[in-house]
């Protein structure tokens, strides 16, 4: 019996010594989660390769300053030196921003960007992984990942959806990105067992869009209602949720509109034969381009609002642990 507990209590000493080695939970992040404060999870792929310099770090940096003006502590996550970091520094913000060529890490991508040594950006799944290390419990981003269209022909759904339903994480998005087939997508979340949470809205958004034209089953209007969707989904041990938040009004474009854009650059996705990792930053990039810069200022916009409820949900899931 004895060694058995000494050999249990070896095997935990060694798993805190391998985790404090890669996972690195930086001091405003870990003090606030120890005192029970609100923070906010963000992921570094939107900064490195879904908006370009400099409107990037300027959105990093503003993204951070809505978390905190709402009352939560922002944790820019991404691999800094060969380590996950939960919190990146203003340094190591810019150099995200600034890099051009840094890699865009998914969960499976992890453990070779840690081994690798050097930086990589963490998209929603492998941020989900580092919310959860780290035990934060809201995530906000721009719009996570799905079903790619042409599904008949060739499947490309990415990881996002299926990291979501492993992680107790709450994550507030603009629905997914308008590139997306989001019907696909939101089968493969129902399949997954992740539920899909309207905030003021009975309808899926489509990222750039407020309508997608397809509908939801659970609406809520209030931070508090929210909290206790996520509080009680969680109770049955059960994994993350997509809280859906349309687009700000102001910043919305027209679903006709964007529809017409994303046909082209898909268009030129295949005469360009981009694939795997580099299609979703191609298609934002392209879809900018030829909207003249108008999908990256609702791109933006929506960002900050989504970071501004996960600074207001991650409040009201603390409310309502205390009682
Ligand atoms: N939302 C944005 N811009 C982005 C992304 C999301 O507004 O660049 C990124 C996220 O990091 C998401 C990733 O996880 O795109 C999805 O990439 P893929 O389709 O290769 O899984
Ligand atoms: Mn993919």
């Amino acid at each position: 019996m004895r060694t058995d507990k000494a050999a249990l209590r070896a095997a935990a000493l060694h798993y805190d010594t391998a985790m404090r080695d890669l996972l690195d939970i930086r001091p405003e992040v870990a003090e606030a989660l120890s005192a029970k404060r609100p923070v906010v999870a963000l992921e570094s792929t939107l900064i490195a390769h879904g908006l370009p310099y400099p409107r990037n770090l300027e959105t990093a940096r503003r993204v951070e300053s809505v978390v905190r003006e709402a009352g939560a502590v922002p944790a820019t996550v991404g691999v800094a030196g060969g380590r996950l970091c939960v919190g990146l520094n203003a340094q190591e913000i810019e150099r995200f921003a600034r890099g051009r060529d840094t890699a865009k890490a998914s969960g499976r991508d992890l453990a070779a960007a840690i081994a690798g040594g050097g930086d990589a950006a963490t998209t929603v799944a492998a941020t989900l992984v580092a919310a959860h290390l780290a035990g934060i419990r809201v995530f906000a981003t721009g719009g996570i990942g799905g079903v790619h269209r042409g599904r008949g022909s060739h499947l490309d759904v990415s990881a996002d959806l299926a990291e979501l339903a492993r992680r107790p994480v709450a994550l507030v998005s603009a629905g997914a990105k308008a590139i997306l087939d989001l019907a696909g997508t939101l089968e493969v979340l129902e399949t997954q067992g992740v539920p899909v949470i309207g905030y003021g809205t009975n309808e899926f958004p489509a990222f750039y869009c407020r309508q997608s034209g397809l509908p939801l089953d659970v609406q809520v209007d209030r931070p508090e209602a929210a909290a206790r969707l996520i509080q009680a989904h969680w109770t049955l041990g059960l994994g993350g949720l997509l809280i859906a938040n349309p687009p700000p009004g102001a910043a919305a474009l027209d679903p006709v509109e964007v529809e017409a854009l994303v046909g082209r650059a898909l268009d030129d996705v295949r005469s360009a034969r981009v694939g795997g990792k580099r299609l979703t930053p191609f298609l934002l990039d392209r879809v900018n381009e030829l909207s003249g810069g108008r999908t990256l200022e609702a791109n933006v916009a929506l960002i900050e609002a989504n970071a501004a409820l996960g600074a207001e949900l991650a409040a009201a899931v603390l409310a309502l642990d205390r009682g």
